[in-house]
């Protein structure tokens, strides 16, 4: 091993994650921790609907690759990297332990990140906005403590439908069955989180919930959404210098598996040209 070998890996300064869905069969367990391995950071952020707990009720689907997950984040923890944990809807049994540390794990409701350029970013899952989407029209016209109120009913309705054994009701799930459903729910959901950031005096908003994600300007503050590690395999990293990046990790993959299968074909094109010029050569 060379001495200057790890270095030659991308130190990042921060890392977002979120909906990696573990316990669910969608779950692309391998890509995230192919990911992780390539991906140094100094701190972690974990943005939501880490595993499903909804799923796992349902039924049992935890593969060993699923350990391995939770194992490389525990590892990176030890080796002294603080890792954040906002639990989103999927995970909520973790809201119960807001405010506390395990393993180097701290857990919280909302986070509050400041990038090393000095922008300030509200770091929460998103799934409480639901509400405030699908009514985005009257809820503009609210006062801030009637608007408030409504995000609190909101969250407090869903505690009640889980205590009675019903499933926290997603507006993303159902958004999604129509495109142009679809297409309308992820330009409010953008615009009500962006909203949000903007009501708290933040730079941007960093968040997940929809599996789509983005970094873009909304108004006059940064949308950025981690997307997901089910249909997507995408993350947030931010450089040393604080600039925020979206790595599309599957795409990544797939281009460096295509550079590998041309590479293989120009060398075995290679030995088979090298071959005639033998053949061609006179026999001895
Ligand atoms: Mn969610």
């Amino acid at each position: 091993m060379t001495p200057d070998a790890p270095s030659r890996r991308p130190r990042y300064r921060t890392l977002f994650l979120s909906d990696i869905h573990l316990g669910t069969r969608g779950c692309q367990a391998d890509m995230l921790l192919d990911f992780l391995r390539s991906h140094d950071a100094d701190k972690i952020v974990l943005v939501g609907d880490i595993f499903d707990g909804w799923r796992l009720r349902r039924g049992w689907h935890w593969p060993q690759s699923h350990n391995n997950v939770i194992e490389a984040l525990l590892a990176k923890a030890h080796a002294g990297v603080p890792i954040v944990y906002i639990p989103g809807n999927h995970d909520e049994i973790m809201r119960s332990y807001v405010g506390t540390h395990f393993g180097g794990i701290e857990v919280k409701i909302t986070h509050e990140h400041l990038t090393a350029d000095g922008r300030r970013f509200l770091v929460t899952h998103g799934d409480q906005y639901d509400v405030v989407v699908l009514n985005a029209k009257w809820l503009a016209h609210l006062g801030d403590r009637a608007y408030k109120f409504v995000l609190g009913a909101n969250t407090w309705l869903n505690r009640v439908r889980r205590l009675w054994g019903g499933q926290y009701w997603s507006l993303s799930n159902w958004a999604k069955q129509t495109v142009k459903r679809a297409v309308n729910f992820i330009g409010e959901y953008e615009s009500v989180l962006a909203d949000e950031a903007a009501r708290g005096g933040y730079d941007g908003i960093i968040c997940g919930h929809i599996h789509k994600a983005e970094l873009t300007q909304v108004g006059d503050v940064e949308y950025v959404n981690c997307g997901d590690w089910v249909e997507s395999c995408t993350a947030i990293v931010e450089l040393p210098d604080g600039t925020l990046k979206l790595i599309d990790w599957a795409r990544k993959t797939r281009q460096a598996n295509h550079r590998r299968k041309l590479k293989a074909k120009a060398s075995e094109r290679g030995a088979l040209s090298h071959d005639k010029t033998q053949d061609s050569e006179p026999a001895a």
